[in-house]
């Protein structure tokens, strides 16, 4: 037995002394300092009775330890659980009770609004702060960095990832060793990642864009990451002299061309540009490749598929498309009534099959078989058509799904706290477009008969439930709502409608 997934990616590094990550500030770590860390980490894993299959939940800011326990996780055999740092109280509530986690790790300023939730789950609680100190590392540093990895198959659970749903409630995306092992090898491949590389890395590692595609890839080609606690355009510009690739969401791009330090000779050292988890506009692909010479490989992903296909590395990079399916990922276009698969040129239903594709929702087997065929093929609810020569163009949603900035928003779960609001009779949650995000959240109520609405006091309200990137930037009141005859909302209209509240003036 082995632990296939510690193994390939950490394991064979115990003692080398080749950086893993190098910060801002220039300091750097080595594969073998990281591994100790992760090893103490394990150590108090186990101390704390935390056993192989158990999940861990950490709300905690990026940085050389936090990814220490995503190792410690694999290591130990442990599911890991990252969530985003913007979420409230109540959002960490539900993730922790819904996986049944046995211990939660949080920012230090966290504790007294998470205490209580870690008790009323029967969790633990530990502190690691964005310096990666505060209780979990002061815990650890006492105990042994040799850790005796606990055995694990491709089949067994590495992590899960929460996506919203559309019924507003989330769904703990079950994810295996296999999964993520074999998506990272195939993309390793692909896009040709050597230890060479230095892959500048200013993602959030709660999702898979950062923690897996960015990371993963790198320990297994045995590059370095140039780590940043966030994106920032000085950073970054500092940085890419010493990078070699980046990965990032559309925001990253556009944000960088909107600078006039970001130049072609900035970006002459590097050889890749990687866009994904949003589309990216046409527009900017080809503003890119003007400033740079660059064009950026778009590829499409989605969290419980990692990613299903890419743009060629050597070959055309189509703007407006995510390329051709990855080796062994199958992609076929539906109809989304009968589920048949179309003709090639037809749009339908995105699915996709292959060693990437996840296990299911954990304890949510009627909302599996919904969306996982028994053949294997899952249903990602992305709308697309694939081209002539092959590459698949996403073309819209099939889900009631708002993605800003690369963070996806479920517009029910907004609706759901809108509608409980006092004078409220209903209301419809969309997303429109926004030249830095790409998309962000328009709220439309309508009031009860002869009710006033406060605004300020229902945007106020949202605050205090919902993580800041998901509140509405906007909140309207209509008399009504449009609905076509079946009854059932007409955002297409709304969104026709509020299409140019955020857009610069012509
Ligand atoms: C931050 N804010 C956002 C936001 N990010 N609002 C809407 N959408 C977002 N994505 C808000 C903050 O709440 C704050 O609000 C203000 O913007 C500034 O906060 P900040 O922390 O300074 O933001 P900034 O650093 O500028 O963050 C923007 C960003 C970040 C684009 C750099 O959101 C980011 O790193 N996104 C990447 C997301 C990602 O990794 N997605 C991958 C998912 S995996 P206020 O009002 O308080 O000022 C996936 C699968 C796949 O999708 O295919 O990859
Ligand atoms: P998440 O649930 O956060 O993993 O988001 C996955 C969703 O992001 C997908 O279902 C798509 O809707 C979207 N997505 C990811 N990559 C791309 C891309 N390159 N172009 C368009 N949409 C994308």
């Amino acid at each position: 037995m082995a632990n296939p997934l510690y193994d390939t990616l950490f394991g064979r590094y115990a003692g080398k002394t080749t950086v893993f990550l190098q910060m801002v500030d220039g300091t750097t770590i080595t594969h073998a300092a990281f591994l100790e860390t992760a090893g103490r980490f394990a150590n108090l894993l186990a101390h704390l009775e935390i056993a192989p299959g158990d999940r861990v939940a950490a709300q905690v800011a990026k940085s050389p330890q936090a990814l220490a326990l995503y190792t410690a996780c694999v290591q130990a055999g442990v599911v890991f659980l990252p969530l985003n740092t913007a979420y409230t109280a109540d959002e960490v509530s539900y993730f922790v009770e819904n996986s049944g986690a046995r211990l939660l790790v949080c920012d230090p300023a966290s504790v007294n609004d998470l205490q209580g939730v870690a008790d009323a789950c029967g969790a633990g609680l530990q502190t690691m702060s964005a310096d990666g100190g505060g209780s979990f590392a002061s815990a650890a540093a006492g105990l042994p960095a040799d850790f005796a990895t606990v055995d694990r198959s491709d089949d067994d659970l590495a992590a899960f990832l929460y996506t919203s749903g559309t019924t507003g409630r989330s769904k703990g995306a079950m994810l295996t060793q296999g999964n993520l092992l074999s998506n990272s090898e195939t993309l390793m491949s692909e896009w040709q990642f050597t230890a060479q590389d230095a892959l500048l890395h200013a993602l959030p590692i709660f999702h898979t864009h950062g923690l897996f595609v960015a990371t993963n890839i790198t320990l297994l080609a045995g590059g370095r990451l140039l780590f940043m606690p966030k994106f920032n355009v000085d950073d970054m510009l500092s940085l890419m002299p010493h990078a070699t690739a980046m990965m990032g969401v559309p925001t990253f791009y556009t944000r960088l061309l909107a600078d006039e330090r970001f130049t072609r000779q900035m970006a002459q050292h590097m050889r890749l540009f990687v866009s994904g988890s949003a589309p990216l506009l046409a527009e900017t692909h080809i503003q890119f490749e003007k400033r740079t010479g660059h064009r950026i490989l778009e590829r499409y992903g989605m969290t419980e598929t990692n990613m299903n296909t890419s743009n060629p590395y050597d070959g055309e990079r189509r703007a407006g498309t995510v390329g051709f399916p990855l080796p062994g990922v199958e992609v076929r276009i539906t109809d989304s009534g009968t589920g048949n698969e179309l003709a090639q040129g037809e749009i339908g239903q995105i699915e996709v099959r292959g060693p990437n594709v996840f296990k299911g929702y954990w304890q949510m087997p009627e909302k599996t078989a919904e969306e996982l065929r028994e053949n294997g093929f899952f249903i990602t609810g992305d709308l697309g058509r694939v081209d002539e020569d092959g590459y698949l163009h996403i073309v819209g949603r099939n889900k009631d799904l708002i993605i800003s900035g690369g963070y996806n928003i479920y517009p029910k779960e907004i609706e759901l706290l809108l509608d409980q609001e006092d004078g409220v009779l209903e209301s419809a949650v969309v997303g429109v477009p926004h030249p830095d995000f790409g998309e962000t959240v328009v709220g439309i109520l309508v009031a009860e008969d002869g009710a006033e609405l406060d605004l300020d006091a229902i945007k106020d309200r949202l605050g205090r439930s919902l993580a800041r990137f998901k509140q509405p930037q906007k909140l309207v009141v209509l008399p009504e709502l449009p609905r076509n005859t079946m009854g059932k909302v007409q955002k297409n209209i709304l969104r026709e409608e509020f299409k140019d509240l955020f857009q610069p003036a012509a």
